[in-house]
């Protein structure tokens, strides 16, 4: 048997010291995305997803609620993974940071670094902003705070270890320089080398003797594992390395991506690939460092509160316009890479025009057509030779090649969906100059009927096919009404592969239109009773 390619994906962890949010959400639905994609694509695939549960912010957390770490962490997990169900995510895998396997890997790696001579004891004195958990250099604080929260940082000094990140400087270019694949968008690798690796990289602290809420250095234990080196291991003890069973390790590491947002490259672009040269591990084949979707202009992070009153609580409106909807403004609205807007109006609009008017419009006119001139039966077709036959099959083609292609080569949701929502455009538009219901008028024209049909059918299963990585609620309920149960990506490349006599199920309406202004009320109500 061939073994199959892998494919190995990750989220960032996530800190659970406050109710996940819609960018939380935003990492997590591209990632499920482009794993369900390269499973279409039959490979071997891994999605990991996680939180990040030690530190100082999270010790804080629990104290306010007025609970211990682990009460406090149980319930905010149980959260994240409702969320998750409710967003039809499907990991394979979701790590706590507190799990005993990964607690003990850490120790191992911390305690092998240190063995190999990158470790060492020292002090540390520095800018250090408590909510970000992140020591600052002076050059680096912006109007002397914290560049990324902009918030007041205090000067800190302890006994501390460092890891000698200083000399990982040449090496970090020469990976860059050598593949070209390895950090992406292209833009982040000169952000890395001008801004960070050219002015010189400093050691980087890796202990702390004032948190006690993490992992504690084994052969030191006034000293607990401080923030990186225990956050960005989970990527390989989430696979068991460091454990007795690494199976997983063996079958899956190097990961095939990490998909973070871009305030965090530098951990996983500089950091993360210094760890695991000292401790002589292949690294990730890419590391793509996404833009933030922005509420009002703000990145809505955890240590921020909602300034505007829209409601952003994936929450609230995922069982209100269904996970697909949300999903959808998340794959598509923002260009990958990019920073991007969200506003509950262009969402309302975007579903109305893309989902309700496009998609929904064209399968729904498609399976009333054929229940009323074929009894739902699916009919046979002729080859023809007019030009907007051949037009539609090529769009749909070309649709599948591309999309592809912006999954596998681009890691790009919204271009994917793109050039999927191509063949639903056509295929409107093939219904506009066909006119299928002045075909069933005549009798000389059954036969060509059958085809256009059968066309429309064909279309709006390939793009389905498509579709059904990035929606998988309403993908499969055609797909189902079409008869087909394990769909893969190979089948999409043929244009004619419905059973001709096989009759197609009923279909309710897949998105019904929002009325804006009303539900701008009714989501403004909801969003009020939830704060
Ligand atoms: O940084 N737009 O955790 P975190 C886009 N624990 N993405 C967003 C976003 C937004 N507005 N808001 C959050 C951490 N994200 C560390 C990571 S990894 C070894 C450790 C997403 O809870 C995005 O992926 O602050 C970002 O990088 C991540 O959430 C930050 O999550």
């Amino acid at each position: 048997m061939i073994e199959k390619e892998k494919f190995y994906i990750t989220t960032p962890i996530y800190y659970p010291s406050r109710k996940f949010t819609l960018g939380n959400c935003y990492t997590t639905v591209i990632c499920d995305a482009l794993a369900r994609f390269n499973k279409l694509l039959d490979k071997d695939v891994f999605f990991m997803t996680g939180t990040d549960e030690h530190g100082q912010k999270i010790a804080q957390a629990a104290k306010l609620a007025g609970k211990t770490e682990m009460e406090y962490l149980d319930e905010m997990i149980a959260d994240a993974k409702n969320l998750w169900e409710l967003l039809g995510i499907k990991y394979d895998k979701f790590i706590r940071t507190t799990d005993d396997y990964h607690v003990s890997a850490v120790q191992k790696i911390f305690k092998d670094l240190y063995d190999k001579g990158y470790i060492y004891k020292s002090s540390y004195k520095g800018k250090y902003c408590v909510p970000c958990e992140s020591f600052w250099t002076e050059s680096q604080l912006v109007d002397g705070k914290c560049p990324d929260c902009h918030r007041e940082v205090v000067d800190q000094e302890e006994e501390s270890y460092f890891f000698k990140l200083s000399g990982f400087g040449d090496k970090l270019i020469d990976l860059y320089k050598n593949n070209p694949e390895f950090l992406q968008p292209k833009s982040r690798v000169n952000e890395m080398v001008n801004n960070f690796i050219k002015p010189g990289l400093s050691d980087l602290c890796v202990s702390r003797t004032s948190v006690k809420w993490g992992v504690p250095v084994d052969f030191d234990d006034k000293h607990t594992v401080y923030v990186w080196i225990d956050a960005l291991s989970n990527y390989i003890t989430g696979l068991g390395y460091g454990s007795e069973d690494d199976t997983l390790y063996k079958k899956y590491w190097p990961a095939d991506v990490h998909v973070i947002g871009k305030e965090i490259v530098r951990f996983h672009a500089i950091i993360w690939p210094a760890i695991l040269m000292a401790l002589d591990l292949p690294l990730p084949k890419r590391i793509f460092g996404h833009g933030w979707l922005l509420f009002g202009g703000d990145k809505l992070s955890k240590s921020k509160t909602v300034a505007s009153t829209e409601c952003v609580d994936p929450r609230i409106l995922v069982p209100r316009y269904s996970a697909d909807a949300v999903r959808y403004i998340l794959l598509r609205e923002i260009p990958f890479g990019n920073d991007g807007n969200y506003s509950t109006e262009s969402f309302f609009a975007t579903i109305n025009s893309d989902l309700a008017n496009n998609y929904g419009n064209l399968v729904s006119r498609t399976f009333s057509m054929l229940k009323k001139y074929c009894g739902s039966v699916i009919p046979n077709y002729t080859e023809s030779n007019e030009e907007i036959d051949k037009d539609l099959i090529k769009t749909v083609h070309e649709a599948v090649s591309e999309t592809r292609k912006n999954v596998e080569n681009n890691l790009d949701p919204s271009k994917a969906l793109g050039s999927i929502f191509e063949i639903f455009s056509k295929a409107n538009k093939y219904i506009e100059v066909t006119e299928p219901y002045r075909l069933a008028k005549d009798e000389n024209q059954k036969e060509r009927l059958g085809t256009v049909l059968r066309n429309l059918l064909e279309s709006i299963r390939v793009g389905t096919i498509l579709l059904s990585a990035f929606l998988p609620d309403c993908s499969r309920k055609v797909l189902d009404a079409l008869g087909l149960e394990n769909v893969m990506y190979a089948e999409a490349k043929e244009f004619y592969k419905l059973t001709a006599g096989e009759t197609v199920g009923e279909l309710g309406i897949l998105f019904p239109r929002i009325d804006a202004d009303k539900e701008f009320e009714e989501l403004a109500k909801l969003q009020e009773e939830n704060n």
